[in-house]
């Protein structure tokens, strides 16, 4: 027995059931229970629509043939947006390796000015910076260089086109040292002085492998009552095993500086071959770290300290040099082209 209710008896469930299909597995089996041959509930239907009375049975099969037809397309509709559904859900491999994020860090160079400071600040330094475009008193005539001295010629020294006024001062050279940040802080400060003073620098040279017409430099300056030339050897080769390693061998070697009396370089033994001589060092086991000495009594008095009272010794170290021995790099310009497969092999 069928009528036009009891088919929409069969499409009413047939709804129900259809929205709680969630996947195709339901979908195959809700189309299995409805329009399977054998047994599907359409099939009983078509079977019960054909046993009907003979006036009834037009009516009746258009109505069973819709319903069939509507339970196709339903179905067929659903496994679309299944479909579609499944495709939008990203699919992750949980176990390929993670993509590794671009981070930043310091320039070496950078970092190589902190690694300084921070071996001095240790032994108790304090930092200070000054101005990159220096006066004439500050740069040259406070360090015991008058106007005629050969330091000051015009091939090291970089003028300026006219003087640049600021609050602190007239400026007229780019700084060829941070010696002037040294001269400001003893005018401002009485003894005891332990500081490190650390920027850029500049001086007329061309661009070669081991030359820039600006570098970086830190200098140090140590004032006090009994300061001696057995402090500035101590402290530089405490330095220098902190920095190159505890089994680095300090040799110090006569040198002149005009604001320095006595003067000396120091030299430190090849980490590349531990002193036996190769490439690095030229075959003399030495490598050339920097400039130091007593600080000459006219500095003393130029800052106004009492040259019979105190005494000091001070220090510069190139930045790149330090950073080109340290890690073998042999061509200073890569430190400024900013190509980050060179930067990259310094990791932070
Ligand atoms: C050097 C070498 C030797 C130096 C001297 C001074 C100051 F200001 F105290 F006189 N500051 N830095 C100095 C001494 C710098 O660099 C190679």
């Amino acid at each position: 027995m069928t009528d036009p209710a009891s088919l929409e008896r069969v499409r009413a469930e047939f709804l129900d059931e259809l929205a709680r299909a969630a996947s195709d597995a339901d979908l195959r089996a809700l189309r299995d229970r409805y329009l399977g041959r054998k047994s599907g509930v359409v099939t009983s239907v078509m079977k019960a629509v054909a046993a009907a009375p003979a006036g009834d049975r037009p009516a009746l099969g258009r109505l069973a043939n819709e319903l069939k037809r509507d339970i196709d397309a339903r179905i067929a509709e659903r496994r679309e947006a299944l479909a579609a559904l499944g495709s939008a859900i990203p699919r992750v491999d949980v176990t390929l390796p993670g993509r590794q994020p671009l981070t930043g860090r310091c320039h070496p160079l950078t970092q190589m000015r902190e690694r300084i400071e921070e071996i001095f600040l240790r032994m108790g330094y304090e930092v200070v910076e000054g101005p990159e475009l220096e006066d004439d008193y500050h740069n040259f005539e406070a360090l015991n260089m008058p106007a005629d001295h050969p330091a000051r010629d015009m091939q090291d020294t970089l003028y300026l086109a006219a003087p640049v006024v600021s609050e602190s001062h007239t400026a007229t050279v780019l700084r060829t040292h941070t010696s002037g940040m040294q001269i400001r802080y003893m005018q401002a400060h009485q003894p005891p002085v332990r500081i490190v003073s650390p920027g850029r620098v500049y001086r007329r040279d061309n661009f070669d492998l081991t030359h820039t017409p600006m570098f970086s430099q830190v200098e140090g300056l140590v004032v006090g009552e009994g300061v001696t030339l057995g402090d500035l050897k101590g402290t530089l080769a405490s330095f220098a095993r902190d920095f190159f390693g505890p089994d680095t061998a300090v040799r110090f070697r006569p040198s002149f500086f005009p604001y320095t009396e006595p003067s000396a370089e120091l030299d430190v033994s090849c980490f590349q071959c531990g002193g036996r001589g190769c490439g690095v060092c030229k075959r003399t086991g030495w490598l050339e770290v920097l400039g130091s000495g007593m600080v000459h009594p006219a500095v003393f008095e130029a800052v106004g300290y009492d040259p019979e009272r105190y005494t000091g010794f001070a220090f510069g170290m190139g930045i790149e040099r330090v950073a080109l021995l340290k890690y073998g790099v042999d061509d200073i310009r890569q430190f400024y082209e900013g190509d980050l497969r060179f930067l990259e092999q310094f990791p932070a």
